[in-house]
């Protein structure tokens, strides 16, 4: 069995949020983090911090959507221990009669086809680890709806069923499949990208809320899953703020 602290550690869209938390913790932990994302300037900042911090981090500019670079990316790694396909998002918070198809497009193609091209690429470097894991971050909308969700609910539900079917799959091999599926979450990003830079509209989703979850949170928790000893496979793990009982309960001070 390999140790947890000679694993190389995938993490795509570690340019912010919850990426570059969990590429935080994952080097903390004893991880060899391999920070990827479109954003080259952020991930190498974050990688010369790690590394002046004493861990080992390098940094790979990539579009997960881009498949020709991800197999060009993979070349890299003969083998590989930790994966964790979490580039993706939501872009809009219209109803189906009005929503952007171009929106739903692109939803599509960062949450479930980026990690579907991510996941083949780098499954033959994960089993050749003899014990690798893949770590999927959906979300609470992988779960289920809400009004304005449907694009997102629609793309994160795709991602869920990618994550629990190759879990089916490749039952036998080295290699683990754990989902993490965070609820509200405030970081720089995720609400100001879906209402395209609109800081009024990105304020209003976590107004009166006392304390949505922050990144650190949600890569506590998946630092916590992938550190289970190999045989232990935390299949699907929900976490929300204690304020938000439901997609749609959320309870807001006044
Ligand atoms: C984030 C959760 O409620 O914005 O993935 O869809 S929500």
């Amino acid at each position: 069995m390999t140790s947890t602290a000679s694993r190389i550690a995938v993490v795509t869209g570690a340019s912010s949020g919850i990426g570059a938390a969990t590429a935080r913790q994952l080097a903390a932990a004893g991880h060899r983090v391999v920070l990827t994302a479109r954003r080259k300037d952020r991930i190498e900042a974050l990688a010369a911090e790690l590394t002046a911090a004493g861990h080992s981090a390098t940094a790979y500019a990539l579009d997960v959507t881009d498949r020709a670079a991800v197999d060009e990316f993979a070349t890299a790694f003969p083998t590989l221990g930790l994966l964790v396909n979490n580039a993706g998002g939501a872009l809009g918070l219209d109803p189906v009669a009005t929503g952007d198809p171009e929106d739903w497009r692109r939803m599509y193609e960062t949450n479930v086809l980026g990690t579907l091209h991510m996941t083949q690429a780098m499954l033959p470097a994960l089993t050749a680890s003899g014990d690798g894991t893949v770590v999927v971050v959906s979300s609470t909308a992988g779960h289920g709806t809400y009004e304005g969700g449907a694009g997102y609910a629609a793309a994160k539900h795709g991602a869920h069923v990618l994550a629990e079917t190759l879990r089916l799959e490749i039952v036998g091999t080295p290699v683990r499949v754990i989902e993490v599926a965070p609820g509200m979450v405030k970081t720089d990003e995720f609400a100001l990208t879906r209402f395209a830079g609109d800081e009024t509209k990105a304020a209003k989703v976590y107004e009166g809320v006392a304390e949505p979850l922050t990144a650190e949170d949600v890569a506590e928790t998946i630092t916590w899953a992938v550190t289970r000893p190999s045989h232990v496979n935390i299949d699907l793990l929900v976490v929300r703020p204690r304020a938000q009982a439901s997609n749609t309960k959320v309870h807001r001070e006044r």
